[in-house]
């Protein structure tokens, strides 16, 4: 069974993000253990302060490195973790490969920054690998944190009822997904393509792909070369 941990300030921001469909079923399978901790709780301070002025001077308060530790190094305890990752615009950006890799992992533990971000050192001590999940800014990397998880637990093998739907994910192949249909055959004189009435499925497959090729040629020929 997997394991990841997540530090947080905002525990209650991560309480739905797992808490339904996929996330939920992957846990109840037992596939995956996901626990949300309270930096707060690993503060030693009197009024349990978990952040302090920059040295050197500028507006914007820094996540202290003591609480951290003490919350990774009390973790750490019951479990050893592959990855320690950090959540953060300046990291690598999050590609289906990393979600691949990592849903391959037993254990990892994710910090969720805010503020100005974390004293250098604990990304230097206890960091392995830092991660974005995109080219804009976020207010704290809980909402990262949330993104990667799932990308991570979907994947993880025996979530999906249906095995082959994962890699037929747009990007697992490096083209984006074709379009689909359901009923009505006819929506106010929209009609599906016929092709996918035939029954016909090595012609539907063709027709799939080369939809896929065509859509990713239009919107994201970078994928292609
Ligand atoms: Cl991981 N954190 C924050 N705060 N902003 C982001 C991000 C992470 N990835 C993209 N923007």
């Amino acid at each position: 069974m997997m394991n990841i941990d997540i530090i947080t300030v905002l525990p209650a921001l991560l309480e739905s993000p797992f808490a339904h469909s996929i996330m939920q079923r992957a846990q109840t399978k037992g596939l995956v253990n996901i626990r949300v901790h309270n930096l707060r709780d690993y503060s030693k301070d009197k009024h349990k302060n978990v952040d302090d002025y920059q040295y050197g001077g500028g507006a914007g308060m820094v996540m202290s490195i003591e609480p951290f530790a003490n919350c990774i190094e009390h973790l750490q305890k019951e479990i050893t973790y592959d990855e320690i990752i950090y959540l953060t615009p300046d990291g690598e950006t999050l590609k289906q490969q990393t979600a691949n890799e990592l849903s391959l992992k037993g254990n990892l533990l994710l910090l969720c920054g805010h503020y100005k971000g974390i004293d250098q050192r604990i990304r230097e001590l206890y960091v392995t690998k830092e991660i974005s999940i995109g080219d804009y800014v976020l207010s704290g990397g809980e909402l990262a944190a949330a993104v990667l998880v799932d990308s991570i637990v979907r994947i993880i093998p025996g979530v999906l009822s249906d095995e082959s739907s994962a890699l037929s994910d747009s990007f697992q192949d490096d083209l984006l997904s074709p379009p689909v249909y359901t009923r009505p055959a006819d929506f106010r004189g929209h009609k599906v393509p016929d092709i996918l009435l035939s029954g016909n499925t090595p012609e539907v497959e063709k027709w799939r792909f080369e939809q896929a090729l065509a859509h990713t040629k239009a919107r994201r020929p970078d994928l292609l070369s």
